[in-house]
């Protein structure tokens, strides 16, 4: 594919590798199980693949802890069959992202080890963040920033002869070491990095905490309840500007577009934008929508925004219903108590999971309407719902930190039910997380047999979102159809209703339907989403 600005409107399937399919048998999924499953990607209709971490890692933070950047973990595959899925994928015209994580790396990386073993005032400590403890013994720990995963940012480490030592810093696990950026080693490393992967092939790279790894070298605390603000020790520092702005003379040293994309997040409308100034990242993900409960005006609100925060450097906007660190949309949509904490698993509320899937489908075909790009994670195309997983078999750290009060976000990650009555369900061997007994009916096979299915519903989304001029080029302008309808058109002619109220509604006197989440009477049921072309005003038109 050699389309132009392939990124501002492309469909992107992200791929948590270890859950997606299991090659070889030991319930792990891997390179080999993505390989044979690229035709249903292809017939999905997407565009490109995101693929979380597949590096070798000790899997502490799901690979999210990087030990060597060159390698795929052996659990996944090999660097070989990485660059045959990369080339097959490029057949069928679909393209490959991968996730860089700056901030950190694991203390398995080599780089780590080294610094522990070289001691205090080492020029290998110098590329982390050790530092001494405060206090005549040291046992005061440095600063009182706190950890994204709710604890201390900082572990002691020991001396050679066992006794304790300097601290270092980690904003997440204590095995994922802060790196120090102001460091010649960090910068040249990462465009390193960055190249030995563009020359393989991929399109582009997903940046994981983008804002992040610039901090303040003086480490000074937080001052009390303050939130994120200019001059922040370690949250969306200036300097970080500079570092993608030498990633994307990177890329753009690559022909066929390869493309930044950050995982940004920050309230600051403004302060987000400066990511996507030209010369900086080409998109970043927009959480603002998949944050809002299901509320007409909430949900407008946000996509207002998005839109207005993106015009003004000229970027697309991006849309995002969910990812592996978030609530499956099924079971957050399900939720009774629409103002939930949309990161947070809290089960034990009430979930009414049929209307968690109708609401799920109508948010999918609303958002799959708007201008930009849109990510799907996958699971969300066969309309999962959030595994409540026993709590023996959790394996993310987030659920650790905070002593098991937060069963973590292992429940979006459960492994994909591809065919059969049981688990398995054509997955590979015995799933590393288990899957419920009640998957039958969501495997891709019973799927693909179901007319009305949400797989269907996804290919057909994806397919006109392509097909359809309106869609893919069309000025998005709002419709006034009710305070409980979200409803804009796209283009002359096309136009997206969905209907948030408790109660059915009318639809426009003129129009065909193009899709709908739901079967339609004539009139649009609540929780329900509707794709429409209008019979055009034929004014000024020349006939054709
Ligand atoms: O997961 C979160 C909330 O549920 C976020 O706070 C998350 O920590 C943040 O979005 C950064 O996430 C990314 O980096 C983390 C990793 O654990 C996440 O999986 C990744 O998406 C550390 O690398
Ligand atoms: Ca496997």
């Amino acid at each position: 594919p050699t389309d132009e600005g392939w990124w501002r409107t492309a469909v992107i399937y992200q791929i948590y590798v270890r859950s997606f399919a299991d090659g070889n048998g030991d319930g792990i999924g891997d390179l080999a199980g993505v390989r044979s499953r690229l035709g249903y990607l292809k017939s999905l209709g997407v565009d490109a693949l995101w693929f979380t971490p597949w590096y070798r890692s000790p899997l502490a933070d799901g690979g999210y802890d990087v030990q060597d950047y060159r390698a795929i973990d052996p659990r996944f595959g090999t660097l070989e069959e990485a660059e045959l899925l990369i080339a097959e994928a490029l057949e069928l015209g679909i393209r490959t992202i991968v996730d860089i994580v700056p901030n950190h790396i694991s203390d398995r990386h080599e780089w780590f080890r080294q610094a522990l073993a070289a001691g205090p005032g080492s020029p290998e400590r110098e590329r982390f963040w050790f530092h001494p403890g405060r206090g005549a013994d040291g046992s005061g720990i440095p600063t009182n920033w706190v950890s994204s995963f709710q604890g201390e940012t900082w572990t002691r480490t020991r001396n050679a002869d066992g006794t304790p030592g300097e601290w270092y810093l980690h904003l997440f696990t204590p095995q994922q070491p802060d790196l120090n950026w102001n460091h010649p080693d960090v910068r040249r490393e990462h465009e390193e990095v960055l190249r030995f992967w563009f020359d393989r092939g991929v399109a582009g790279v997903r940046i994981d905490s983008a804002a992040l790894p610039a901090k303040d070298p003086a480490l000074p605390d937080l001052p009390a309840g303050s939130a994120p603000a200019e001059n922040h020790p370690h949250i969306d520092r200036d300097e970080l500007h500079d570092i993608y702005r030498e990633w994307r003379a990177v890329a753009d040293d690559y022909a066929g577009e390869r493309v930044l994309v950050g995982e940004v997040w920050l309230d600051d409308a403004e302060r987000f934008a400066r990511y996507l100034r030209p010369g900086e990242m080409h998109t970043a993900f927009n959480f603002g929508f998949m944050t809002q409960p299901w509320d007409a005006a909430a949900m407008r609100a946000s996509i207002t925004r998005t839109l207005a925060e993106h015009a003004p450097v000229g970027a697309p906007a991006t849309w995002v219903l969910s990812n592996h660190d978030v609530t499956r949309p099924v079971t957050r949509y399900g939720q009774a108590d629409s103002s939930f904490a949309f990161e947070r698993k809290r089960f034990g509320t009430a979930t009414d999971t049929a209307r968690g899937l109708r609401r799920a489908r109508a948010a999918a075909l609303l958002v799959a309407a708007l201008p930009g790009s849109l990510y799907v994670y996958q699971g969300d195309e066969l309309g999962l719902p959030e595994v409540e997983l026993p709590l023996d078999a959790i394996e993310d750290p987030m659920h650790f930190r905070s002593h098991g009060v937060d069963p973590g976000r292992d429940g979006c990650r459960v492994p994909l039910p591809w065919a059969g009555d049981a688990s398995p369900y054509g997955f590979g061997g015995a799933p590393w997380l288990p899957q419920p007994a009640d998957w039958a009916g969501l495997t891709v096979d019973a799927q693909e047999l179901d007319p009305a299915s949400t797989l269907h519903l996804y290919r057909a989304a994806i397919r006109l979102r392509r097909e359809v001029h309106d869609l893919a080029n069309g000025e998005l302008s709002w419709l006034e159809l009710g305070s409980d309808v979200l409803a804009f058109r796209r283009g002359d002619d096309t136009v997206s209703i969905t209907n948030l109220g408790a109660t059915p509604i009318p639809l426009p006197a003129h129009h065909a339907v193009l899709l709908s989440s739901t079967p339609l009477d004539g009139t649009l049921p609540a929780d329900a989403t509707a794709w429409l072309t209008l019979r055009p005003a034929r004014t000024g038109r020349a006939p054709h």
